[in-house]
């Protein structure tokens, strides 16, 4: 008997290499390359009058200088918008280096290639651009307002403005008992990974072909964007991922303008060339998101059932916007959480600032909506004197209402569907977990002492494992060792134990013996990437379906073989023997060499293993006339639509009643992301959201001055939180599998951080007793808040 490998604890295989500083990052490689750095803008808005370069170009090492004028034809096109929307009426990008105008402080507006990267800087620096600057629009007020345009051809600074209705929303809050209305505030941030983006292109003259590396999450998507803007056939280039320090959505992007500009320049110079950001690179010219203004009207009945609910928001969407709008929709879909909400209204609008660009970022657009959602769970609960947990379940879709049609489309274009779930159940455990019931006991003994706590709690839904497809290769050597290929990307999720796992339970071998590859075009070059929590439902069920077709060939070579059915075999540790005769066995290895015989001509060790097995028979070859040779397999998984994990967490905090410094003192969650590959992966992912959720409630936050800079673009002034000041995560898992898919698994990825924002803001709301309504929150403006509520 083998132990089961899927829903074991299994230590991450990728650790010891990752953790002793033998990962092979962007930065490790490409050791002779020419280095790149950029001119960016110091304006936020402005007109480029000229750049004049004559200071730089003489400089030793400098091999070349670049501005829009240098582009070949398609790479002075503007950047693509990758994903259009109807209602993105008015979508814009930039270029690869700024044409004309800037329209964010930070924007690529010329490219220095030299022999190392001090050359390049130093370059730069001596690189004058002369502007003529532009009035600026920062924030959302002023983006409202659009006294100023971003874009002089956008009126109101509207990229798009978007409704969805389901019901009769002003009917249903006419007819509805109690109304209340709330404005809420999530500002801008960002993620913020340890290895910044990066790129490294070598062009091979003689075969005409590009390869780059590049630190991403979509390595294929990098590959046909760059192919695109080159010229070049998709067959003549090649994209790696090495190693990805993080990325949480900003890697997503692509292509990246130093994508397109290293491969080109790479090319260009018959040299390899390498672009790796700096920490003030990622502030002002990656992308940022969360940012938005939300105002809700909600109707609902004397036992706190929502009956109607009227939602308007404003998106900040940077200067363009090359990933469409989908954080905007994906707020104002999936804001409902567990919850009907009986007439539903959102209407938004995504507005252009002089800001950094938006691309989701981990929870994407969804902790700006369980905010909103939570928020005004707690003020319903408020207003009627209810438990907030009990106002919670009475609106909750149940588990007999499963698959659950909201009427709405979700960001796919698809009907937003939940698959399943259980909200009550999860929210029992939470309680007995937090120790809900205790809690004023608890909470009367610390005011004893003069101290101040609150109790927390944020529930929220999330579409996780969206298509379209991702593909899965598996192959047996005749060693027996199997490889795996995925094209998407890891970034540090632990995929290459998950899917080791999921092919080592599918096929009966040891895990150890699975070799998991990610992200190598030249392995899987059809692939979407790592994004959405879709890691582990796509590659996982599509390893799986490939696992399953070499495991069926796998039996049927040996039941040939050993002269038995299919059905008398099993297989075990990669040793596929006869149910109750474990003598008679032959291992996947040999039936690999079975399967390719030109193997047996050629490797003593296959031979050795075959005539050791006995079972090798050159006129009778196993391998039947229509079977491909080699004991190796592909299926890709593509589903009918996205399945819904969920989770519920709950916040003990202490705000100090001199200081207004706020403590976490106890952090729960309840998660429920169906059956998992490996719980203390899953763990982990939910450990590591929680505490990115923690400083997006507590720290984190980009302030701009109103011209436009980014005045805390360094980790000396963007605050983010260290491991004191995340506090210990107590989980506890439900598992119910979604029916969609032949794994039953949902995604975990985002699942840690979506709430955290909300729960913080419930916990001080309720050791405070007045409203929370916008987030972050640092001590001094809970101190502020105190003044103004005490004041009256
Ligand atoms: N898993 C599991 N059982 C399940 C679901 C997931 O064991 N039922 C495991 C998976 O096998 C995988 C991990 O949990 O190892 C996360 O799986 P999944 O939810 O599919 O998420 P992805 O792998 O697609 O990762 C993307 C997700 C997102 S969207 C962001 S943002 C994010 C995140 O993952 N960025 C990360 N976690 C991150 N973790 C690290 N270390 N770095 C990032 O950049």
């Amino acid at each position: 008997m083998t132990t089961r490998m899927f829903g074991a604890p299994v230590k991450r295989r990728e650790d010891p290499r990752l953790v002793t500083g033998q990962g092979r990052y962007l930065d490790d490689l490409g050791h002779d390359a020419l280095e790149a750095a950029f001119v960016r803008s110091p304006h936020a808005h402005a007109r480029i009058v000229d750049v004049d370069a004559s200071e730089a170009v003489d400089i030793e090492g400098v091999v070349g200088i670049y501005t829009w004028e240098d582009l070949p034809e398609r790479m002075a096109d503007p950047l693509p918008l990758l994903i259009p929307h109807p209602t993105l009426t008015h979508g814009r990008t930039g270029y690869a280096l700024a044409k004309d105008e800037v329209n964010h402080v930070g924007e690529a507006v010329v490219m220095v290639v030299a022999r190392d990267r001090y050359i390049a800087e130093d370059a730069a620096q001596r690189i004058v651009v002369t502007y003529d600057r532009l009035p600026v629009v920062v924030g959302l007020e002023q983006a409202r307002a659009a006294t100023e345009l971003v874009h002089e051809d956008v009126p109101g600074n509207v990229a798009a403005h978007m409704v969805q209705e389901v019901g009769d929303v002003e009917r249903a809050l006419a007819s509805s008992v109690n109304r209340l209305t709330l404005d809420l505030e999530v500002e801008r941030s960002a993620s913020m990974p340890m290895e910044g983006k990066g790129v490294y292109a070598r062009w091979d003259d003689e075969r005409g072909e590009l390869r780059l590396w590049s630190s991403t999450q979509t390595s294929t998507g990098v590959r046909a964007a760059v192919a695109a803007r080159l010229g070049l056939p998709l067959a003549k280039v090649e994209c790696i991922a090495p190693d990805v320090g993080g990325g949480f959505g900003v890697k997503i992007m692509h292509p990246w303008p130093e994508e397109v500009l290293v491969s080109w320049t790479a090319r260009m110079l018959g040299h390899p060339v390498k672009w790796t950001e700096d920490r003030r690179e990622h502030f002002i010219s990656s992308a940022h998101e969360r940012g938005q203004l939300q105002h809700v009207e909600v109707g609902f009945d004397e036992r706190g059932v929502v009956t109607a609910l009227d939602v308007k928001f404003w998106h900040d969407n940077g200067a363009y916007t090359p990933y469409g709008i989908i954080v905007p929709i994906i707020t104002s879909t999936q804001l409902l959480g567990p919850y009907k909400p009986g007439a539903y209204r959102c209407e938004f609008w995504s507005l252009y600032t002089n800001t950094v660009i938006v691309t989701p970022y981990r929870g994407a657009g969804r902790p700006q909506g369980c905010f909103l959602m939570e928020r005004t769970m707690d003020a319903i609960a408020d207003h009627l004197g209810l438990d907030r947990a009990e106002v919670r379940s009475r609106n909750f879709i149940l588990p007999d209402e499963m698959p659950y049609d909201h009427g709405l489309l979700f960001q796919d274009g698809r009907p937003l569907k939940y698959d399943s779930g259980d909200f009550p159940a999860s929210l029992d455990k939470l309680k007995a977990l937090v120790g809900w019931d205790d809690f004023a006991d608890y909470r009367a003994k610390a005011e004893a002492e003069g101290r101040r706590v609150g109790l927390g709690i944020g529930c929220y839904v999330e579409g996780t494992g969206v298509g379209p497809y991702e593909g899965g290769h598996v192959q047996v050597e005749t060693s027996g060792r199997v490889n795996v290929s995925t094209g998407l990307t890891s970034q540090g999720q632990g995929h290459e134990t998950a899917f080791a796992q999921v092919v080592a339970q599918e096929l009966g071998v040891r895990v150890e013996d699975v070799h998991v590859t990610t992200g190598d075009t030249r392995k899987m070059p059809y692939a979407v990437g790592t994004f959405a929590s879709r890691a582990a439902v796509m590659s996982g069920n599509a390893v799986a379906l490939a696992a399953r077709a070499v495991r069926a060939k796998a039996l049927r070579i040996a039941a040939e073989a050993l002269e038995v059915s299919v059905d008398d075999l099993d297989i075990v540790d990669g040793e596929v023997s006869v149910k109750g005769a474990p003598g008679q066995s032959i291992s996947l290895g040999t039936i690999s060499v079975l399967s390719n015989p030109l193997r047996y001509a050629f490797d003593e060790a296959a031979r050795a293993a075959t005539q050791f097995a006995g079972t090798f028979d050159p006129d009778k070859p196993p391998v039947a006339d229509d079977d491909e040779p080699g004991l190796e397999g592909k299926d890709f998984y593509s589903p009918t639509q996205a399945t819904f994990a969920n989770g519920m967490h709950a916040a003990i905090v202490e705000t100090d009643p001199v200081t207004a410094e706020i403590k976490i003192l106890r952090y729960c969650v309840i998660h429920d992301c169906g059956p998992m590959i490996n719980p203390m992966i899953v763990e982990g992912q939910v450990h590591g959201g929680v505490a990115q959720g923690v400083g997006g409630a507590l720290y984190e936050r980009m302030v701009y001055d109103e011209g436009g800079q980014l005045l805390n673009a360094s980790f000396m002034d963007f605050l983010l939180p260290y491991a004191s000041e995340v506090p210990h995560v107590e989980t506890d898992h439900l598992e119910t599998p979604s029916p969609l898919n032949p794994l039953g698994i949902k995604g975990a990825g985002e699942a840690g951080c979506i709430p955290v924002t909300a729960v913080i803001a419930s916990a001080i709301s309720d050791a405070e007793g007045f409203p929370i309504t916008s987030m972050p929150i640092s001590p001094a403006e809970l101190w502020d808040l105190r003044r103004r509520h005490s004041a009256g």
